[in-house]
C-alpha cells in the first residue's frame, strides 16, 4: 500500500478547494482534467454539496450552468460538451450531434441522462446559505427545471412499474457495474474496429472497462443516437432498473417537496410521488443478500447480485427495509469484510476485482452516501471512521477517482472533483 499521509483538516479542506479551483471553468467544474474534460451531470451535483460549504454561489452556478443546457423535453443530459475543448472524450459532441435535434436547444450534449441527483443537491446548496439563496432567487430559478426533468423521468423511463429505467449502463453512473453484464451480454457485438479509447491515456487498461464492453456500450449508444433519443421505442435493447438511480429519485423528490414548501408553492403532489418511487423500490429488495437490486424491465427479472447500488435506498428517509440494508453494509459482503471503505460490489463474490472500476474499488461518492444512511440509523461511529478514512485516503493520494477497498491504494484518475467534494462535505 502507497502511504497516505494524514492531513489537518485546515490543509484538507484547502487541498480540496484548490483542486476544485483547477477544475472549475468559469461555468462548471469537470470532473477530471485529461479523463473528462466536459461537465458531467451528476459529478457536478456533488462537486455543487461539497462547494456550498465554502462557495454557495459558485455551488448555485454549477447547477446552473448543467440545467441551462436541458433539453425541451425535461432531460438534463450526462455531458454538456466544453466546445473550447478539443476532441479528447470519446464519444465526443459529433457521436452523438444533439446541436442538430430540436429538443437540444442547440446544446452539444450527450443523449443520455445519469442519476437524477440534481434536486437534493440543489437543496442542500440552499439550506448552506439561504440568504445568498434567496437574495439570488436561486430556488426558483432552478425549481421549474428539477420539476421538468421528473417529469421526463416519469413520462418516458417509467415502463409502468413506477421506476425510471435507464437505457444505457452509463446513465447508471455504474457502467461496468454486474449488474449490467446479462443484459449486455444480450447485445450483438458491434461489428468494425474497435471505438477510440482516449480514456486508456489517462487511467490504467486494467482498471478501466474492457474493449468488449465499450464495444457493446458504443453499439447501444449508437442505437440510441439513430432514434434520436427518443425514448418511445416498445422495443429497446437495454432497460434496466437500478436501486441507486430510483432512490436518489425519491431522495430528490423529497427535496422538492422541501423546496416547494420554502417556496409556498403545493408540496404534497412531490411527497406523494417520492413514496411512490420508495414502494416501488420495495419488489427489488433481496432479502437473502439484503440489499436492493436491479430489476430487467424488459424481462422481469432481478439481477440478484450486491452491489454499493443496493445500499443506497437506505440513504433515503422512508426506505423500508432500511435496517436490512445497513445491517448488509456492514456485514461480509462490505464493511464487515475488512474494508476501509465501501467496495463497489459484494466482497464475497468470486468475481470481485479489487481494481476494476465499478467491480469492486470503493468510491468516495456512493462511500459518503452510504456513510450518511449509516449514520441516519445511529452507527455513528463506523460513519464518523468512514468520513477520516475518505479524507486520509483522498488528501494523501491527490484526489483518487476510486480506491482499493481494502488497502486503500489509489486508482483510474487523479484530481477527480466528486473525490474531493465528498471531503469538503466530511469536514464541513
Ligand atoms: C466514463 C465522470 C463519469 C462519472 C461516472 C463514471 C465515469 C464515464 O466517469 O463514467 O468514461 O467511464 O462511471 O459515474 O459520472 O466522472
Amino acid at each position: 500500500m502507497r502511504a497516505a499521509r494524514e492531513a489537518a483538516p485546515a490543509a484538507a479542506r484547502h487541498a480540496a478547494l484548490e483542486l476544485l479551483g483547477r477544475n472549475w471553468t468559469g461555468t462548471h467544474t469537470v470532473p477530471a482534467a485529461g479523463l473528462y474534460p466536459h461537465q458531467w451531470s451528476w459529478d457536478s451535483a456533488f462537486v455543487a454539496v461539497g462547494l456550498r460549504h465554502h462557495d454557495p454561489v459558485r455551488a448555485q452556478t454549477e447547477l446552473e450552468t448543467l440545467l441551462a443546457a436541458q433539453w425541451s423535453d425535461g432531460r438534463v443530459p450526462q455531458i454538456v460538451y466544453d466546445p473550447t475543448v478539443a476532441d479528447e472524450y470519446s464519444p465526443n459532441a459529433a457521436f452523438w450531434g444533439s446541436t442538430r435535434l430540436a429538443a437540444a436547444r442547440g446544446r452539444a450534449t450527450s443523449l443520455l441522462v445519469q442519476p437524477p441527483v440534481h434536486a437534493w443537491a440543489a437543496w442542500l446548496v440552499h439550506t448552506a446559505d439561504p440568504e445568498v439563496s434567496r437574495r439570488r432567487r436561486f430556488l426558483e430559478r432552478v425549481h421549474p427545471r428539477l420539476r421538468a426533468w421528473h417529469e421526463y423521468l416519469r413520462r418516458e423511463r417509467d415502463r409502468g412499474s413506477g421506476l425510471a429505467a435507464v437505457v444505457h449502463p452509463w446513465e447508471s453512473g455504474t457502467d461496468n457495474s454486474p449488474l449490467w453484464d446479462d443484459a449486455l451480454a444480450r447485445l450483438p457485438e458491434r461489428p468494425g474496429a474497435s471505438p477510440p479509447r482516449p480514456d486508456l491515456a489517462h487511467a490504467d487498461a486494467a482498471e478501466r472497462p474492457s474493449d468488449r464492453e465499450y464495444g457493446r456500450y458504443f453499439w447501444l449508444a449508437e442505437h440510441y443516437r439513430d432514434r434520436a433519443g427518443d425514448d418511445g421505442d416498445p422495443e429497446p435493447p437495454f432497460a434496466m432498473e437500478d436501486p441507486a438511480f430510483n432512490a436518489l429519485w425519491a431522495l430528490s423528490e423529497q427535496a422538492l417537496a422541501a423546496t416547494a414548501r420554502e417556496l409556498g408553492l403545493p408540496a404534497e403532489e412531490h411527497e406523494r410521488r417520492a413514496a411512490e418511487i420508495l414502494a416501488a423500490l420495495e419488489p427489488l429488495f433481496d432479502p437473502v443478500l439484503g440489499v436492493y437490486v436491479a430489476r430487467d424491465a424488459l424481462t422481469g427479472e432481478l439481477v440478484r447480485r450486491a452491489t454499493v447500488s443496493g445500499l443506497v435506498p437506505a440513504a433515503v428517509p422512508g426506505a423500508h427495509h432500511a435496517g436490512a440494508v445497513v445491517a448488509a453494509a456492514l456485514g461480509p459482503r462490505f464493511l464487515g469484510s475488512g474494508a476501509a471503505l465501501v467496495p463497489s460490489y459484494d466482497a464475497t463474490a468470486p468475481d470481485l476485482d479489487r481494481a476494476l472500476y465499478w467491480r469492486g474499488p470503493a468510491w468516495f461518492n456512493t462511500t459518503w452516501l452510504v456513510a450518511g444512511a449509516l449514520r441516519r440509523h445511529g452507527h455513528h461511529d463506523t460513519a464518523a471512521r468512514l468520513g477520516e478514512t475518505m479524507v486520509r485516503l483522498a488528501v494523501g493520494q491527490d484526489f483518487p477517482e476510486y480506491v482499493d477497498a481494502w488497502d486503500g491504494s489509489p486508482h483510474g484518475t487523479r484530481g477527480f472533483s466528486w473525490t474531493a467534494a465528498v471531503v469538503l462535505d466530511v469536514l464541513a
